[in-house]
């Protein structure tokens, strides 16, 4: 390669930098002097609380509270009896624990002190901590705002972080660990890589093209290089519904005729009695909503009134929020009655509901169907129905009443969440949120002008933006709008 090219990589290279003492109103209201203070473990009577502190006046709090001279060794517990700075009332007896800043969490000085989780010893050891000169009480967020102002951690991580506290099923909680650990970024950064020796070789063909050291093929390598960049992004922005999925739930709605046993169902997989259960054809009239954990994939499940017409005017728009709802479900699942399936409407679900279902093609995928026999304890011992009768479409037996079939059922269920949300586990990481989408289809964007324009300067400008975006997506020149927003899902104390 030609010698210059190395120079003007780096040249290229020169991203906006993460800045190391960012500041903002909200949870960065902070000045880099101000030492904050705050519990981290949960409100509330338990057997250990734990309080911390951040900023420079760590040592001052920790030997005001000891009335040690020096702090313990860096990053290992030491038993302190702690007493008022100024009553020189004892406390409690505490672990402490002295992280030096940069190695602490935020990069600051920090003190942990775990102590006994009655309110009262936790209110006295913050009262003491308030009457330290130089300390004042955290804001939400603000010990992961300044880990992210000290570039402990990136803007992806900060949001795995906050999923990770949030997490309620063990999809969501591998998802934000492998986030936390900086995999989105670790990606982003490959990509930002790639667009920044394209821009190093298109900046060099316009200073030096001409002169004939270059070689020949260099801009077709980089068409080549943004193209395969291209595609993988593509593909990425096609997943991303599923990382949102994960983290914000997918939508499981279940439908059928009246009585078919959709509120048993919902009831049962929620293990709440969420609907009311009747005998009563039409029991259900409003679409009911209950987040459940099914099978370590967080979902929002809804009961929806039974599907036929003729009715009066409240149970017609419960069949109108029905099909409303239906529009939005990511898994749909079909409930019918297995002793009652040459009924008229049964007959208008399979022919209304089913058949189009099944007449989808299995790669437009656009949403998942499970077609349910319930109330099969009511059958002689064999399977009802031909696959005629249910247009061919696969389906499982299911008894509310006795649970046969429900294990079958939570199978068949992880299989197609794992395929609507992504498997955490393995793949490449998952864009989480709206914010990734946005940056990353912008980016898509800027390589759709590079490939659109003859003029070398606009095509090096679109290279630009679309690393900025890149950069954007991990943290780097965000808006202190969008990071107020971010650190807002944090509670005081992290
Ligand atoms: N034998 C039997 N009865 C069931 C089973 N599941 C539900 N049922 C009964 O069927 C009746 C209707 O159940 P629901 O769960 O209210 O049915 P639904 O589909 O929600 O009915 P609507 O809300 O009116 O559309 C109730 O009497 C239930 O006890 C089952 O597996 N076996
Ligand atoms: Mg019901």
């Amino acid at each position: 390669m030609w010698r210059g090219l190395s120079a003007l990589a780096m040249r290229a290279a020169r991203a906006p930098r993460r800045l190391c003492a960012r500041r903002s109103s909200g949870a960065g209201s902070w000045t880099p002097e101000s030492t904050i203070f705050a519990l981290s473990s949960g409100q509330g009577r338990c057997a250990i609380a734990v309080i911390r502190t951040s900023g420079p006046a760590s040592g001052i709090a920790l030997r005001s509270l000891t009335a040690s001279r020096e702090p313990p060794p860096a990053r290992s517990a030491r038993l302190y009896l702690l007493r008022h700075p100024l009553s020189g009332e004892p406390l409690d007896r505490a672990l402490v624990l002295w992280f030096p800043g940069p190695r602490s969490f935020t990069g600051e000085d920090c003190v942990e002190f775990h102590m006994h989780g009655g309110p009262a010893v936790v209110s006295g050891v913050l009262q003491a901590l308030g009457s330290v000169p130089g300390l004042r009480p955290a804001e939400a967020g603000e010990f992961t705002r300044r880990a992210f102002a000290h570039g402990k951690l990136s803007l992806t991580e900060v949001e795995g972080l906050a999923d990770l506290i949030h997490a309620e099923t063990e999809a969501q909680r591998r998802q934000a660990l492998r986030q936390l650990d900086g995999e989105l970024g670790q990606l982003c950064r490959g990509w930002a890589k790639t667009l920044t020796k394209a821009l190093a070789h298109v900046e060099a063909y316009i200073d030096f093209g001409e002169d004939g050291s270059l070689e020949e093929d260099v801009l077709e390598q980089v068409d080549r290089d943004v193209r395969t960049l291209e595609a993988t992004l593509a593909s990425h922005l096609r997943d991303a519904r599923r990382g949102q999925r994960l983290r914000s739930g997918a939508h499981v709605v279940v439908t059928g005729p009246p009585n078919a046993g959709k509120s048993s169902l919902v009831n049962l997989l929620s293990q709440k009695p969420v609907s009311i259960v009747s005998p009563e054809p039409g029991t259900t009239r409003d679409v009911l909503e209950t987040p459940v954990d099914l099978a370590g994939f967080p979902v929002l499940l809804s009961d929806t009134a039974g599907l036929r017409e003729g009715v009066g005017v409240a149970e017609q728009e419960g069949v109108r929020r029905a099909h409303q709802r239906l529009e939005q479900a990511d898994i749909i699942l079909g409930v019918l009655d297995a002793s009652d399936l040459a009924s008229p409407s049964c007959c208008s679900f399979l022919d209304n509901v089913v058949a189009p279902l099944a007449a989808q093609s299995p790669n437009s995928g656009r949403q998942r169907f499970l077609l349910l026999l319930n109330k099969s304890d009511l059958l002689p011992t064999s399977p009802p129905a031909s696959d005629t009768a249910l247009l061919g479409m696969p389906h499982l037996l299911l008894s509310c009443l006795t649970g046969a079939g429900l294990d079958g059922l939570l199978q068949a269920l992880k299989t197609e969440l794992a395929a609507v949300c992504g498997d955490p586990s393995t793949g490449p990481p998952l864009l989480t949120r709206a914010r990734h989408q946005h940056h990353l289809q912008s980016c898509l964007d800027a390589l759709g002008h590079y490939q659109a324009t003859t003029d070398l300067a606009l095509a090096a400008e679109a290279l630009r933006r679309a690393r900025r975006h890149l950069s954007y997506l991990t943290g780097g020149g965000g808006t202190e709008e969008v990071l107020d927003l971010i650190f807002r899902d944090f509670c005081v104390g992290k």
